[in-house]
């Protein structure tokens, strides 16, 4: 990435911000020409270990998709960039578990890999999470597993993965890493990286008997990280769960694993007409049951009411500091009893600021 004019702006202004908000370093002048003559001699330059953990952590900041950035201070980042072969992504992505999973006490975390060169591409991760869970089209065309999931489910096969037999609802897959400029290589998780928490109703028994369990960590690893000029492709991240990111959407949505009508059943609710506002009371229930089940095997977790209330003391701090909060309203507000947080009733700053996390780039089918 680089050495395009725009990108060389744009490692200036990074270091000039990294100097405004951080007064005991002094003055950026002799940083900046530094970098100006590593990108003239080298189409390139490379960030120090602070000037990279001070752009992650600005990247969670920027993100306004997240409505979870209060603490975006405390983000772990772990300077991987010497990590070249696909053996070393591998294990790489395997500590990023390890060490964000703190047995439940979950940990935000950044592993950053090597970025983009000129004529030399970093690493990429193919799994758009570490932890995903496979899903298997029948013959009648409905699928097990996660419907989600179903296009990677088949890149892992092609490239010679076997599923478990019989394969199950809640298979891991493995990890398909690009080695910087390679062909893709697979690897499975070792089962002892992955935590997962089996769902369960707090008074219902019944619930336990729908056989759903979710991992306890999300970790997106196909969005580019951002940092003054520099794309690292690979850089995996970690915060905990939202519990509706679970009850909700991975367990409600009909594209999704769609069990609000099996819930339903369960609590013998008249499901005959839209009226009795009977997938409203599964779904209460369904996300009771994802927190729940995460509080009591002591894995980290959070509800949307909490986690709006955070919200909008984030949005207070940084108007104190001085500084932008750019927020999407349509990523922010939760997907369930939305005008029952404070989120839901006010406009944010759209403003797109770097650095920050990008989504991938479309694949052309
Ligand atoms: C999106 C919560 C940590 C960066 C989201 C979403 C939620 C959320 C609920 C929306 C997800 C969706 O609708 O699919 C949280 C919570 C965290 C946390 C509770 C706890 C600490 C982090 C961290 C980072 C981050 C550590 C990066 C360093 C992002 C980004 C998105 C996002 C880039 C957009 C994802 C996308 O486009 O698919 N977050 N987050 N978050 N978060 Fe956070
Ligand atoms: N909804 C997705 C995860 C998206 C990111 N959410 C976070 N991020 N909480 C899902 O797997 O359900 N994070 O970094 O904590």
């Amino acid at each position: 990435e680089l050495p395009a004019p725009a990108a060389v702006e744009e490692a200036e202004a990074f270091i000039r911000q990294y100097h405004a908000e951080t007064p005991a370093l002094g003055p950026p002048t002799e940083r900046v020409a530094e970098v100006r003559r590593q990108i003239a001699e080298t189409g390139t330059y490379e960030q120090t270990a602070d000037e990279l953990r001070f752009g992650a952590r600005v990247a969670w900041r920027n993100s306004d998709a997240c409505i979870g950035r209060l603490y975006w201070r405390s983000l772990q980042v772990r300077d991987l960039r010497t990590a070249t072969t696909g053996r070393d992504v591998m294990l790489a992505c395997v500590d990023h578990l390890r060490a964000a999973t703190n047995k439940g006490r979950i940990r935000p975390v950044i592993t950053v890999l090597p970025p983009d060169r000129p004529g030399r591409p970093g690493p990429r991760i193919v799994n758009d999470q570490l932890i995903r869970y496979a899903g298997y089209r029948e013959p009648d065309g409905s699928v097990r597993g996660d419907p989600r999931n179903v296009e990677l489910t088949e890149l892992a096969r092609s490239l010679g993965w076997q599923p478990p037999s019989p394969p199950g609802r809640f298979d891991v897959l493995p990890l398909i890493v690009e080695p910087a400029g390679g062909r893709p290589m697979l690897a499975e998780l070792p089962a002892d990286a992955v935590l997962e928490v089996d769902i369960e109703h707090p008074e219902l028994d019944t619930i336990a008997g729908l056989g759903l369990r979710w991992h306890a960590v999300p970790a997106i690893s196909n969005m580019a990280l951002r940092i003054g000029g520099i794309t690292y492709q690979a850089a995996p991240f970690n915060g905990w769960y939202m519990g509706t990111e679970i009850g909700a959407r991975n367990f409600g949505d009909i594209d999704r694993y769609d069990m609000l009508p099996a819930v339903a059943k369960l609590l013998d609710l008249d499901t005959s007409a839209e009226h009795t506002l009977w997938r409203d009371r599964a779904l209460v229930e369904l996300n009771r049951s994802v927190l729940y089940s995460f509080r009591k095997a002591n894995v980290t977790i959070t509800d949307h009411h909490t986690e709006s209330a955070r919200f909008i003391t984030h949005l207070r701090s940084e108007e104190r500091a001085g500084r932008i909060c750019p927020a999407d309203w349509s990523w922010i507000v939760p997907p369930m009893s939305s005008s029952q947080t404070p989120v839901f009733h006010r406009y944010y700053d759209t403003a797109e600021l770097l650095p920050n996390f990008l989504a991938p780039a479309a694949t052309p089918a």
